[in-house]
């Protein structure tokens, strides 16, 4: 298990992960900037605050921690989180899209070490954690299972029939966390469809849930703490972020907050690495 990083330490690596997110995207010429940042802080404190057991060196542990990036056209943010855990080189993810590398558009774990499951069509992580929780369970592995989900991803049917699957078998050793920006492919969520109390709804289904600020490390650490700790049935965190969070002032010279599935051109993207610098 990785030495846990202080809440200092995690907020700059967090920093660190966001810079790569903007350099791999914009050498790449596409990709999701915007979906990996509301993730950022999240990611960072699953991969350095002692969350997650894992070993770069030993990727199929069979006791490791599992994250699955079920929102995964935002692996920039997973790709950048590894590089700077160790499972790869950051020349290794600037090749990120181009043709050839395995480092594609979305996770594909038959390329790569360390990831999971590999995702893109949404909706289909959550059931894939229930299988890893479940097999964890047998097998009597003691590990975690964490689930990210997006907001708008949160819309598709097979989420809600994870969620009461999960309850129904009492996974104590699984938790989604769910990047509720506001925001999906085509609008705000509240436009394309509007979950509303998202915390209530998932509550009712039997898990355990916390509502936070996705953005602010303290509150994360302490709702990923607060998830461990629950033994007996499955924990879901609705972070609550903001797509393209650490690069808001740059983004809203664009008018578009959403800024979905678009690198930044070169000059948004100096002001934006000069932004998180500054
Ligand atoms: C099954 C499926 N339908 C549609 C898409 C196209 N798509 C890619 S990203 C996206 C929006 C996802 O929104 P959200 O889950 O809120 O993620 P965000 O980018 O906001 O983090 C859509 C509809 C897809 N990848 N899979
Ligand atoms: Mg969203």
């Amino acid at each position: 298990m990785p030495k846990a990083l202080n809440l200092a330490e995690l907020k700059a690596k967090a920093n660190e992960i966001r810079k790569l997110i903007i350099r791999i995207t914009t050498e790449a010429g596409s990709g999701h900037p915007t979906s990996s940042l509301s993730a950022t802080d999240v990611v960072t404190a699953l991969y350095f605050g002692g969350f997650m057991k894992y070993d770069p060196a030993n990727p199929k542990d069979p006791g490791r921690d599992r994250f699955i990036l079920s929102k995964g056209h935002a692996c920039p943010v997973l790709y950048s989180a590894m590089a700077e855990a160790g499972y790869f080189s950051v020349d290794d993810i600037m090749t990120l899209r181009k043709l050839g590398s395995p480092w594609e558009g979305h996770p594909n774990m038959k390329r790569l070490p360390g990831i999971e499951a590999s995702t893109g069509s949404l909706g289909q992580g959550l059931s894939i954690g229930i299988g890893h929780a479940l097999a964890g369970r047998m097998d009597n592995a003691g590990y975690h299972v964490y689930v990210m989900l997006g907001d708008g991803e949160s819309g598709e049917g097979q989420v809600w029939e994870a969620f009461a699957a999960a309850d129904k078998y009492k996974l104590g050793n699984l938790t989604a966390i769910i990047d509720r920006n506001g925001y999906q492919q085509t609008g705000a969520t509240e436009d394309v469809l509007d979950l509303g109390d998202l915390a209530g709804k998932i509550n009712s289904f039997g898990w355990h849930v916390q509502t936070i600020d996705g953005n602010q490390m303290e509150e994360v650490v302490d709702a990923l703490g607060a998830a461990r700790d629950v033994k007996d049935q499955p924990t879901a965190i609705v972070a609550n972020t903001r797509k393209g969070y650490g690069i808001l002032p740059v983004l809203e010279t664009t008018g578009d907050l959403n800024f979905h599935g678009k690198p930044l051109p070169e000059d948004l993207a100096e002001k934006a690495l000069a932004h998180l610098s500054g």
